[in-house]
């Protein structure tokens, strides 16, 4: 398997909105550093030029702890900096086309709002979902509101791990608490922290909790 529900516990994906004079190298190695399993590189205002030189160098830091390295969107960055994988949308390509290009060992994830596209992106070799976005966000623009219910639905109907999106943090994560998810993608409750590292190991320790946990 390319990848099991453990790496899904804690899904830290990128936004360089709240630096603050950090580099964003620096606070994804604080995020590695409280626990994060798997790292998403998410851009969407950068040069393909400087996109490829920050995959190059967070790609590495990501090897150096042993967590997989996702790029958010563009196929030919992800393989070109040797990530181990690609995270699309389902504006994108779809991913047995993605798999056609990329090979058979990078993990591919899709996003998925409906138990319909949950189980197409399943037959058509998705390695995980990202289901969201299960709270209010303010850090993407379109998203769409996915209920408890549904988010449930959709993981009783594939065997591929889900992770759920949108709006997590440490005082609402505990509620996807027996929807099945494998474990939680976070932006802001992360990377705006003011201490990264200890939000992240915080949050590790309540999606441990709330994965290992039967309904209410
Ligand atoms: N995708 P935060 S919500 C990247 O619903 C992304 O598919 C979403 O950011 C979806 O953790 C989202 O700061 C942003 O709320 C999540």
């Amino acid at each position: 398997m390319r990848c099991d529900s453990s790496t899904m516990k804690l899904y830290a994906v990128t936004d360089r909105s709240w630096l603050g004079g950090r580099t964003l190298y620096e606070q994804v190695e604080e995020a590695l550093l409280g626990g994060v399993t798997c790292v998403q590189l998410r851009e969407k205002n950068l040069s393909e030029e400087a996109f490829l030189a920050e995959a190059i160098s967070i790609g590495r830091l990501c090897r150096k702890y042993g967590v997989p390295f996702i790029i958010n969107d563009n196929l030919e960055i992800a393989q070109k900096c040797g990530a181990d994988g690609v995270h699309v949308g389902q504006d994108d390509m779809r991913p047995d086309e993605v798999r056609r290009r990329v090979g058979d060992k990078m993990i591919i994830g899709v996003t998925a709002h409906t138990v319909a596209e949950a189980i197409e992106a399943q037959k058509r070799g998705a390695d995980y979902l990202g289901a969201g976005a299960v709270f209010q966000t303010g850090t993407k623009s379109n998203t769409v509101a996915l209920s408890y219910e549904t988010l449930q639905a959709i993981c009783a109907s594939v065997q591929i791990p889900v992770v759920a999106i949108g709006g997590i943090a440490k005082s609402n994560l505990m509620a996807l608490a027996g929807s099945g998810v494998s474990g939680v993608a976070v932006v802001s409750a992360i990377f705006a922290a003011e201490d990264v590292r200890t939000a992240s190991a915080e949050l590790l320790e309540l999606s441990g909790k709330m994965t290992g946990q039967m309904p209410a």
